[in-house]
């Protein structure tokens, strides 16, 4: 099933390999929710559902997307598939699995062969909002006010380390 959030036509596509994948997912969605950006999500499973993979793959680009935010876990081919059948952008996010502790995952993505990119980011929540927000960045090179919420997250961030007291 497809969820569609933000109105608009989606420019990021989220995809994960299973619902299971959901609980670090969601942080990319939370992200794309925050800065208003057209988005959908889904479960696109590499191994379970290839056809369908190939299909969303193949239309990303004329359907609008303008990156792809991929995460999964264990032998995690989702990202480096995606990747192989479309030039959109596809940044990966290694999700924990329940035996090496997405450290199998992390590698799967990141060590994609010469000539097929996928972005890789951290294991888990981290990689999954880091994946979010680069995906703003590149929405934000054509678009100034984008830009702007971006600076503005940042210098956010900036304001609540610079707060940061330790318990001396
Ligand atoms: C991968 O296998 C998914 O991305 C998920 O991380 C992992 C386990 O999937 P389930 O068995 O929970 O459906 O394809």
């Amino acid at each position: 099933m497809t969820d569609l959030n933000t109105a608009g036509t989606p420019v990021v596509g989220v995809v994960m390999g299973s619902s299971s994948d959901w609980d670090v997912m969601q942080h990319a969605v939370a992200i794309l929710k925050d800065f208003g950006i057209a988005h959908e999500a889904q479960v696109i499973s590499a191994h379970r559902m290839p056809d369908q993979l190939f299909a969303y793959a193949e239309t990303a680009r004329s359907r609008g997307l303008v990156a792809i935010i991929a995460g999964a876990g264990g032998a995690a081919h989702l990202p480096g598939m995606l990747a192989a059948k479309t030039i959109v952008p596809v940044l990966g996010v290694p999700v924990p699995s329940k035996y090496l502790r997405g450290e199998d995952s992390l590698l799967s993505i990141v060590q994609m062969p010469k000539g097929i990119p996928v972005a890789t980011f951290a294991i888990g929540e981290a990689g999954a909002a880091n994946a979010a927000l680069a995906a703003i960045a590149i929405l934000a090179t054509t678009d100034d006010a984008l830009a702007t919420k971006l600076e503005a997250f940042r210098v956010a961030q900036t304001n609540i380390a610079l707060a940061m007291v330790l318990p001396l």
